[in-house]
This record gives C-alpha cells, sequence and structure tokens, in this order.
C-alpha cells in the first residue's frame, strides 16, 4: 500500500514544515482535501495552498474535490500544481467529460465514491479512470469513523479491475489506522489515505508515526508473501 497524508489533519500554520519532513520520511503522495462548505459540509484547502506548498516535494499532489461542480475548478487545480485530481461521481454530472478534461491537462484521473453511493457509477468511464476513491468515511472531516459495509466494495471494485484487465489503483480514504489497514490491503486497496488515525498523532512525531507505518507495511507484505 502506498502512504499518502493527508494535509488537513496537519497543524495548517506548520504546512511547510509537515510536508518538508513528510516527503524526508519517503510517504509515496500528497492528499489535499478540498470542501466547499456544501458538497460536504466543512472547508479546508484550496489552490493556492496547493500552488505554495508545489516547490517543497516532487511526490505527487492528490486532490480530493469535494465539491459541488468539480468539473468548474478543474483547469484552477491543475494549474496550481495538482498531479492527480478525484471527483466525486455524486456532484459530476457530465463525469465523463469531466475525466476528459484532468486526463487532456495531462493528469491522473480519480472518481470519488462516498460510503453510500454504488459501483454502478463507474460502468461507463471504466476507460477513463487512473484511480477510484473509495471513502470509508463520509466526506467533511479527520476523525470519523470506519463505515464497515466499504469493506465489501473494495473487493468487488478489486475483481471488476481484475476481470477487466484494467490499470487501476484504489484508494481508502477514511479512519485509514493499525485495525483497518490490514483489511483494506486484504481486500485490494493500493493507496492509504493517512489521517489522525495513523499518522498526525499528537504525541508522536511525524517521523515516529511514517517510520512506524512503513515497518507495519514491510511486515504486512513479508507475511503476505510467505503465506500464499
Ligand atoms: C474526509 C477527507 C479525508 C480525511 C481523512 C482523515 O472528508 O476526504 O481525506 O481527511 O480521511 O483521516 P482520519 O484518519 O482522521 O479519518
Ligand atoms: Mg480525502
Amino acid at each position: 500500500g502506498q502512504i499518502g497524508p493527508s494535509l488537513m489533519c496537519a497543524n495548517m500554520g506548520e504546512l511547510r514544515d509537515a510536508i518538508v519532513r513528510l516527503d524526508q520520511s519517503n510517504v509515496d503522495f500528497f492528499h489535499f482535501d478540498i470542501m466547499d462548505g456544501n458538497f460536504a459540509p466543512n472547508f479546508t484547502m484550496g489552490p493556492d495552498m496547493i500552488r505554495s506548498l508545489r516547490s517543497h516535494s516532487d511526490k505527487p499532489f492528490d486532490a480530493h474535490l469535494m465539491v459541488e461542480e468539480p468539473e468548474r475548478y478543474i483547469d484552477i487545480f491543475a494549474d496550481a500544481g495538482a498531479d492527480m485530481i478525484s471527483v466525486h461521481a455524486e456532484s459530476t454530472i457530465h463525469l465523463q467529460r469531466t475525466l476528459t478534461n484532468i486526463k487532456n491537462k495531462g493528469l491522473q484521473a480519480g472518481v470519488a465514491l462516498n460510503p453510500s453511493s454504488s459501483l454502478n457509477h463507474l460502468d461507463y468511464v471504466w476507460d477513463m479512470m487512473d484511480y477510484v476513491v473509495l471513502m470509508t468515511v463520509n466526506p467533511g472531516f479527520a476523525g470519523q469513523k470506519f463505515i464497515p459495509l466499504t469493506l465489501d466494495k473494495i473487493s468487488r471494485l478489486k475483481d471488476m479491475v481484475h476481470e477487466q484487465g484494467l490499470d487501476i489503483q484504489i484508494q481508502v480514504d477514511g479512519n485509514i489506522s493499525y485495525e483497518t489497514i490490514p483489511k483494506v490491503l486484504e481486500r485490494g486497496a493500493d493507496m492509504l489515505v493517512c489521517g489522525t488515525s495513523c499518522l498526525f498523532k499528537k504525541d508522536e512525531s511525524l517521523e515516529e508515526s511514517t517510520e512506524k507505518l512503513h515497518t507495519f507495511l514491510n511486515e504486512f507484505n513479508s507475511n503476505r508473501v510467505t503465506n500464499s
């Protein structure tokens, strides 16, 4: 599993420090949560934040747009420096067109689904996606409880991707913790969005948390190899 810190969980006054230290701690990508107070009941980050942090890491910047009409903001986020953009199927009427626009900008395109949304949303855009974001909590806040029924959704999506021989990554987002990581990885998750549940902890430095996470994932992977 790839590690992607969810930067809305960092101390906003020390974002540059956080990104530099996480970059040096070998995380795989950075996850930016964008909310409009409408699609998701909160406000978080925006394109200017992405722009001002861009020079501090060469790792992929992943913008998760939890906004109404995300199609209006693709250019803004692409120009700010995002490498990957995910839009929610629930808020995007012309999903195929929006994904086309993201890919035409040279970025990786993702479709995000709320916990209660069906995988059927993906039926006619399989060829346009680089990744799918399966929300394992409802959009809006850090520190929420994991929704168990989403586990089956990961398995089913993995099967669908596999059956069609596609190269689509499965990103899971919401309460990714030492308890849930083995469960999501066993079912086929590829990218882990890491927030307050495993990375941004009060009593641990970012270096300690990432180190622990790397060790845990390495052990999990080696057990998986020996067991199969
Ligand atoms: C939720 C957002 C997420 C959270 C992340 C928090 O609306 O899309 O990316 O920031 O899931 O992680 P945690 O471990 O605090 O639930
Ligand atoms: Mg997110």
